[in-house]
């Protein structure tokens, strides 16, 4: 088994992007008997980030983010996106068999287009080089949340009508979610996500991360109603980060009734400053040493472009563009 995955460094990552995806890195780094790959994608994150000294801040962050939550460089490959070129050139080999109507399909681009949020190619494209990032690497399982599993089957699709065209070049991967927190919702109970201003934020500081707890938005039940904890957006959240006694206590609570939202806030609170508290002092230690971030980055690159190199050569020789 590999495991491949990137996420984009469009921000602080949330709740939403370490339980659904990191989380499921750290697991696999010590589970896949083939190597792992994680990188920032910095790439795809251009899409929404126009201001260039942010997306260098976000990307150096991400990293440093994904190495206080458990990402272990002597485990796993971790590198920037943009430092294996190699990826963007198999997108192009990709992007010429892909057909208009498989991305129009796909829902999280069809979503950005509701909300209003501004469309352009490389939003459109975006699952073509996705799939790329995830073909250059011979990626067997890859492990995201939800809503990236029909980003996987387009992959799917496009290396299928590639080694259907050429011959076969392409491994094929499998996406790999969490049943438990495949879809983290955020504080207004819709999926948790940068771009929606509704996240909760893995490294904010403790006093921030309260007021953003205390803006969650609640039912109207009456307080005296029992109510069932299944569902709920607060609940949710705390089974993410209280222990099960905690837990058992709430649900009582909850199927009980008369009792305030209020208070499960301030649990939620209370139990979040516990679970994030020996990572948040690990992430001050990385925070203190960029240019060993640094290192690690350029060394995962390294072995990441030579393994992207073998599978590029391999595609430009069996579409033709190679050894004519
Ligand atoms: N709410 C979520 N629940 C479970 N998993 C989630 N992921 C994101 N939101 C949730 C997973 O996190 C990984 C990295 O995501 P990404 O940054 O590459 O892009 P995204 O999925 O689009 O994340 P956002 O926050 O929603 O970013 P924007 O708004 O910029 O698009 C992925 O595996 C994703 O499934």
């Amino acid at each position: 088994m590999r495991a491949l995955s990137g996420i984009q460094p469009t921000g602080p990552f949330h709740w939403g992007n370490y339980f659904g995806a990191i989380q499921q890195y750290i697991q696999l780094q010590d589970e896949c008997d083939d190597g792992s790959y994680y990188f920032i994608a910095n790439l795809h994150a251009l899409t929404t980030v126009r201001d260039h000294e942010k997306l260098r801040e976000y990307t150096l962050n991400g990293a440093m983010d994904l190495l206080a939550l458990g990402l272990d460089p002597a485990k796993a490959v971790m590198f920037v996106q943009s430092d294996v070129p190699e990826v963007s050139e198999l997108c192009w080999l990709l992007l010429t068999g892909t057909p208009m109507g498989l991305l129009e399909r796909c829902v999280s681009y069809k979503d950005k287009l509701a909300k209003g949020l501004k469309a352009d190619a490389g939003l459109f494209t975006y699952p073509v080089l996705q799939a790329a990032d995830i073909l250059a690497y011979d990626a067997t399982v890859v492990p995201v949340g939800e809503d990236q599993l029909q980003h996987i089957e387009v992959c799917r699709d496009i290396a299928q009508s590639f080694n259907h065209h050429f011959g076969e070049t392409f491994v094929l991967p499998k996406g790999k979610v969490l049943d438990q927190s495949a879809r983290v919702p955020g504080t207004d109970g819709e999926k948790m996500s940068k771009s929606y201003g509704n996240t909760l934020a893995v490294f904010d500081d403790v006093k921030a991360q309260r007021k953003q707890i205390m803006r969650i938005q609640t039912d109207s039940r009456p307080m005296e109603d029992p109510k069932d904890p299944a569902g709920d957006v607060l609940f949710d959240l705390l089974k993410l980060v209280a222990n099960a006694e905690e837990l058992a206590h709430w649900e009582g609570v909850y199927r009980k009734g008369g009792f305030g939202y209020g208070d499960v806030k301030k649990a939620l609170a209370d139990a979040s400053e516990r679970y994030w508290g020996p990572a948040r002092e690990r992430r001050a230690e990385w925070a203190a040493k960029p240019g060993e971030v640094r290192e690690i980055l350029a060394a995962g690159a390294a072995k990441a472009r030579e393994r992207a190199a073998a599978t590029l050569k391999r595609a430009q020789e069996a579409c033709g563009v190679k050894g004519w």
